[in-house]
């Protein structure tokens, strides 16, 4: 016990991430649960308030972004990186373990927030924000947000993000100058060249939430009036220091699960990536136009026609390199040398992949603006989805390094019931969102009449959200059940890395300093 306690390698560091994030994953979908079921019928539905609803969708994105996929990435990143690239650890270990740490307090502060309402007098056990994960001005004005609920999540993400920020330096300099010599950033492996990519993201879109966060407690606190009209300040800017922090944050989630497919897909095919370079560099270029587009989370706020055409477009330009990404990934399974394309593509963590692939970058996001109809945009929320289009990969990384990390192969059959429940689930819980949408659905709002018509396609969306849920169980299972198997995998520092992956062979042993 105290050995993880005081650890700074980056290994079990690794390991704690992963846990950690995975707990929260389970808090997070439980809180999705809760809401859809709420959903299920028109009128009240099961009988959830309205300040509970509120809760239960921020505390939902706020877990689901910044506490379970985040840090599972950051997991891969601590295991990984310093296997891929042959450097002993991170090029500070104790900044390591001080990220891991203070990410699990800030966590852990944020969701207290679900037990402290005695404690501020409140007449309610639960203060846990309630303004939405994107904390829009003014809902988070003290005027309309009196209790603690607000401050909950600004200190939590004020502490959340004093973790990235150093996780992100830690491994900005790791990847730059802890590499094995003679190799080149040209031959990193790709991966590593997209927590490279990842890590710029992070110390560069941070700061912006940084300043958004402090402003907001400035106006909370001590009475100033950035997002205030009354005062002369403007919501409007919040919206825009919030999505300048939050488009970015898309590519910072899913640039990870980006460089995972492009291990994997290599892997099991037994061929080298197609077009290695042109997929780094794609890499580049949406991490560069993903500071492009942050005000296509802001057509309805009236920005007038040149802005929202410009955003509009650049939204659609960062299509191309996704598309250059996703051809090399077909090229790279084309003609596939493993014997049997099919077998390779049944693969747990290679099925993945390709139900990645499919459900790759919309852009009708784009599109959107120019479609007279922007209730699309209401039923089909733009950050729920990129959660559903991000987590294949990143459920693809853990079947694939799984053998690595613990030595113990995951169940190929319940690999693959995981991934057809996902996928059926996936899909049934979001696309009639579209049609709920249109039919005059909001978002966030915990009832809606039955007069609106969209009572079938809510219960459709819900059924679809408990299929994922039984499918998150069913792999939880598979993860437990690798604890009490013997190992069947080749010895962490053995000759063959599990399914002959990629990584560099290192002399010394570094389970401890
Ligand atoms: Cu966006």
């Amino acid at each position: 016990m105290k050995s993880w306690l005081t650890t700074t390698d980056h290994k079990r560091i690794g390991l704690l991430y992963f846990w950690t994030a995975f707990g929260f994953f389970l808090i997070g979908g439980l809180e999705a649960l809760i809401i859809r079921a709420q959903l299920v019928r028109p009128d009240g539905g099961l009988g959830v308030s309205a300040e509970t609803f509120n809760q239960l969708f921020t505390m939902h994105g706020t877990t689901m972004i910044f506490l379970a996929l985040m840090p599972l990435s950051a997991a891969f990143f601590n295991y990984i990186i310093p296997l891929q690239i042959g450097a002993r650890d991170v090029a500070f270990p104790r900044l390591n373990a001080f990220s891991y740490w203070v990410f699990l307090l800030g966590g852990l502060l944020l969701n207290a927030s679900f037990i402290a309402g005695p404690l501020f007098g409140a007449d309610r056990l639960s203060v846990a924000p309630d303004a939405g994960w994107f904390g829009y001005a003014n809902l988070t004005s003290r005027q309309f947000s009196p209790g603690p609920n607000v401050d909950f999540w600004l200190l939590g993400l004020q502490i959340l993000g004093i973790a990235s920020l150093a996780a992100g330096f830690n491994f900005v300099v790791t990847i730059l100058n802890m590499r094995a010599p003679g190799m080149r950033m040209l031959r990193l492996p790709v991966f590593t060249w997209m927590t490279l990519v990842t890590q710029f993201l992070v110390i560069t879109a941070f700061p912006v939430i940084t300043v958004a966060l402090v402003l907001l407690m400035f106006d909370r606190f001590f009475g100033t009036h950035f997002f205030l009209p009354a005062g002369g300040g403007d919501p409007i800017l919040w919206q825009h220091l919030f999505w300048m922090f939050g488009h970015p944050e898309v590519y910072i989630l899913i640039s990870a699960a980006m460089g995972i497919i492009s291990e994997v897909l290599p892997t099991f095919s037994k061929k080298p990536l197609f077009g290695y370079t042109v997929v780094v560099y794609s890499g580049v270029v949406i991490a560069f136009l993903g500071w492009s587009v942050w005000s296509h989370h802001m057509f309805s706020t009236g920005l007038g026609p040149i802005a929202d055409s410009v955003f509009a477009g650049t939204t659609m330009l960062i299509a191309i390199p996704t598309g250059v990404k996703i051809f090399n990934w077909i090229a790279t399974l084309w003609g596939d040398r493993s014997g049997s394309p099919r077998r390779c593509c049944s693969r747990s963590a290679s099925s993945r992949c390709s139900s990645s692939v499919g459900c790759r970058r919309d852009p009708r996001l784009g599109a959107v603006r120019f479609a007279a109809d922007r209730h699309v945009l209401r039923g089909c929320p733009h950050p729920l989805r990129l959660v559903r289009r991000h987590d294949p990969g990143l459920f693809s990384g853990i079947y694939y390094w799984w053998p690595k990390m613990t030595g113990r192969f995951l169940s190929e059959r319940m690999g693959k019931v995981h991934f057809w429940l996902t996928l059926i689930g996936m899909n049934l819980a979001f696309f009639p969102m579209h049609f709920s949408g249109l039919l005059g659905m909001p978002r966030r709002i915990y009832t809606y009449p039955a007069a609106l018509a969209s009572a079938r396609f809510n219960q459709l969306s819900t059924i679809g959200a408990f299929i994922i849920g039984i499918a998150t169980l069913v792999f939880f299972w598979n993860l437990l059940r690798t604890r009490w198997r013997p190992a069947n995998a080749p010895p962490i520092h053995g000759e063959a890395p599990p399914w002959n992956g990629r990584f560099l062979r290192r002399r010394r042993s570094t389970t401890s300093p």
